[in-house]
């Protein structure tokens, strides 16, 4: 197992409430905001609006989400800009008092798109572990995932959202 691998492994610790909230995706007669916030996101990901989010989507979402982190336009992302940058859970871990177990989520996060750990995020590091992300979600291999295959099986959002579902 290289570096990247046991790293990426590592978020593995969010997996149980990640299923926890997922569990609630789609049979909740009161939906709960987390689970409406990673609804919200995987519907803007969901650029043709079919209901399920396609790899190119996600692609073009990291893609995006890349350029817009990226404040000083260096085609790198940098700690500082990986913290300002927020999908809506950060109020959310506020609320709950965990700010500071998802500022430390926030930092796993961040280590395991640095995959070479020279503390930035390149372009081609964020092509390659977003799909990896897309590819560990999308279970069934069909080629689309919705929130719930996100919520479980995208390391990254499972780890976030750990912090936000209590
Ligand atoms: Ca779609
Ligand atoms: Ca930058
Ligand atoms: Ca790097």
């Amino acid at each position: 197992m290289n570096t990247t691998s046991a790293k990426r492994l590592a978020l593995g610790y969010a997996a149980a409430s990640a299923v926890a909230l997922a569990a609630t995706l789609g049979s909740a007669t009161e939906v709960p905001e987390p689970v409406q916030t990673l609804e919200n996101i995987a519907a803007s990901i969901d650029a043709t609006n079919d209901g399920v989010v396609a790899a190119a989507e996600h692609r073009d979402f990291t893609e995006v989400a890349f350029l817009s982190m990226d404040s000083d336009e260096s085609y790198t992302i940098d700690g500082d800009e990986f913290f300002a940058w927020d999908m809506g859970f950060a109020h959310l871990a506020d609320e709950r008092g965990k700010a500071s177990a998802y500022a430390q989520a926030k930092l796993d996060v961040f280590a395991v798109w640095d995959g070479d750990g020279d503390g930035v995020i390149s372009s081609a590091e964020a092509r390659e572990q977003a799909l990896w992300e897309f590819t560990n979600a999308d279970a069934d291999g069909d080629g689309q995932v919705n929130a719930r295959d996100l919520a479980i099986g995208s390391p990254t959002f499972a780890t976030l959202l750990s912090f936000v579902w209590v």
